[in-house]
């Protein structure tokens, strides 16, 4: 079983992850990491932080001479900003008196439930933690899970399918390198120059306005064998521990897999994807793919299609109304620098997350502490399946 830890606060030292059960026999390029770490700082909408980080990781533990040795992996990586913050964020108590409290909680983030759980009078101490900042480590951590299914074949990609209003017109008969090559040139992340122009637009409108920007993301997955997941056991379903880990994203609010919502409203006889069998390819395949590649809680061996909505951020620089958790007063949310929109970001977030998980699952079929394990174990299985 692959699993990891987060730990750091937004404006802290480092951004630290911990990855437990990463197979031995891996070869592990931190360029790569490096490279998605840089697409999740990309996009229109951002705020003044990305133009003060660079993100980039260092490993301290679990690889050698470039490869992974099946003991945890440990990546690291430093917030330039704390030398703004190292008074204000630091753990000596003397520094205490430096520090301004923040106590107007911003309705929709973290800041209320957080300091009323946690009994604690200072909204930083929340909301340090609480920041999308975490998902840097989502990021490394899922980078670092792509570099055991791309040896198998597996990619996975993620790009916006709405923000606001606007919805991009994906053109559904791209390849997944054609469509990597039009959302990573798209200041937006999207394959619709048309929309791009629309969403700019209506970004710039929210700056103005000091309003802020939700969205939707898509994560497709290819190359994946049937059976990633199972159905006999509720917590082993693919399904539910992507729709879990997507959750647990700052700011989702829905993860629909295939037509999602819509499927409630379709007939079954127009909704589920019908079976043939090629006998060339000794394979069975389907005629049209609106599970999104999940029946029963495993892989069908389509493609996979996630989509996850993302709410507006909370932080609004002209706030909504709120009151002051000391004094009781009634006032307006705290205001600090943020983003307008963050959904270019989310995509290569959510990428990342679909990424880890499917590793996982990837790894429990599979099993085995070594690449050369895993890859007798697939070979074998892919075997039984063609010969079925
Ligand atoms: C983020 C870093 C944060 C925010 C954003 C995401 O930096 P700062 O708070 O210093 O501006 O830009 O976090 C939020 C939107 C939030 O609600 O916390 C990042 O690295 O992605």
């Amino acid at each position: 079983m692959l699993r990891f830890l987060t730990a750091g606060e937004s404006h802290g030292p480092e951004l630290v992850a911990v990855v437990e059960g990463y197979p031995a026999g891996f070869d592990i390029d931190l360029a790569k990491i490096n490279y998605d770490l840089a697409r999740r700082q990309k996009g229109y909408g951002r705020g003044g932080r990305m133009a003060i980080e660079r993100d980039e990781v260092r490993a301290v533990s679990g690889i050698r001479f470039g490869r992974s040795m099946g003991s945890p992996i440990t990546l690291i990586v430093e917030n330039r900003d704390f030398k703004n913050w190292h008074k204000r964020m630091s753990v000596d108590p003397a520094d205490r008196a430096a520090a301004e409290a923040v106590t107007r909680p911003r309705p929709g983030h973290a800041d209320l439930a957080g300091v009323l759980k946690y009994n604690l009078d200072d909204i930083r101490d929340v909301l340090e933690r609480a920041s999308a900042r975490e998902t840097t480590m989502r990021v490394a951590v899922g980078s670092l899970a792509k570099q055991i299914l791309e040896p198998f074949g597996v990619m996975t990609l993620g790009y916006v399918a709405s923000i606001g209003a606007t919805e991009a017109r994906t053109p559904a008969d791209l390849s997944l390198e054609d469509l990597n090559r039009l959302t990573e040139s798209s200041q937006v992340r999207v394959a619709d120059p048309e929309a791009e122009r629309a969403i700019i637009a209506e970004i710039d409108e929210c700056k103005k306005a000091g309003d802020t920007l939700g969205g939707v993301v898509e994560v497709v997955a290819t190359g994946l064998p049937v059976g990633l997941g199972s159905h006999v056991q509720w917590d082993r379903k693919l399904d539910g521990r992507l729709a879990y880990a997507l959750l647990s994203l700052q700011a989702v609010k829905g993860v629909e897999l295939g037509l999602g919502f819509r499927a409630a409203a379709a007939r079954g006889s127009a909704l589920h994807d019908e079976i043939a069998h090629d006998p060339v390819a000794r394979r069975f395949t389907r005629r049209s793919n609106n599970s999104g590649g999940t029946e029963g809680g495993m892989s069908t061996g389509e493609p996979l299609r996630v989509r996850v909505a993302f709410k507006p951020l909370s932080t609004l620089m002209r706030p909504l109304r709120s009151a002051d958790i000391r004094t009781k007063a009634e006032s307006v949310g705290n205001t600090e620098r943020s983003d307008v929109c963050a959904i270019p970001a989310a995509a290569v977030i959510a990428e990342a997350v679909v990424a880890f998980e499917l590793a996982n699952a990837f790894v429990e079929k599979f099993g085995g502490d070594s690449r050369a394990e895993i890859a007798r174990n697939y070979a074998g299985y892919l075997e039984q399946v063609r010969n079925f």
